[in-house]
């Protein structure tokens, strides 16, 4: 499998939570290193630029309003497929049906307040890593 990019976020009712230790070393112990990292208080602008591909659908002003009431930590994760390894890691995006042992099974809350963002495929990961990161502030490990 290819070394991967992928973007991660720590949604704010993981913040809240104080679970930021913890998901960092989920990802750690599953071989993901943490190649870039940055907390930030989303504004509407940058969440809804995030998520435009889900503009049309019912859930989008709750999702921006959600990811917009406080602070977030965003990552960009490197390793041997981190693209699904990260995916498989979080869970189902419903926490209800989220896999035990699961990030969104351990701390989401809802599918609303579900504790975590991954990128779904190579196209968004590249678009996601480039809309939080410049290329200077990433730092392959090899
Ligand atoms: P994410 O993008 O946050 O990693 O989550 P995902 O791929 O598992 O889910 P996606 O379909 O991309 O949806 C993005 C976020 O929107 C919220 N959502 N709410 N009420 C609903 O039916 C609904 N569906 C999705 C979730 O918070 C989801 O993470
Ligand atoms: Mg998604």
């Amino acid at each position: 499998m290819a070394n991967e990019r992928t973007l991660s976020i720590i949604k704010p009712d993981a913040v809240a939570k104080n679970v930021i230790g913890e998901i960092y070393s989920r990802f750690e112990k599953a071989g993901l290193k943490i190649v870039a990292s940055k907390m930030m208080h989303l504004t509407q602008e940058q969440a809804e630029g995030f998520y435009a591909e889900h503009k049309e659908r019912p859930f989008f002003n709750d999702l921006v309003a959600f990811m917009t009431s406080g602070p977030v930590v965003v990552q960009a994760l490197e390793g041997e497929g981190a693209i699904l390894k990260n995916r498989e890691l979080m869970g189902a995006t419903n926490p209800k049906e989220a896999e035990a042992g699961t990030i969104r099974a351990d701390f989401a809350s809802s599918i609303d307040a579900n504790a975590v963002h991954g990128s779904d495929s190579a196209a968004s990961a590249e678009r996601e890593v480039a809309y939080f990161f410049n290329d200077n502030e990433i730092c392959p490990r090899g």
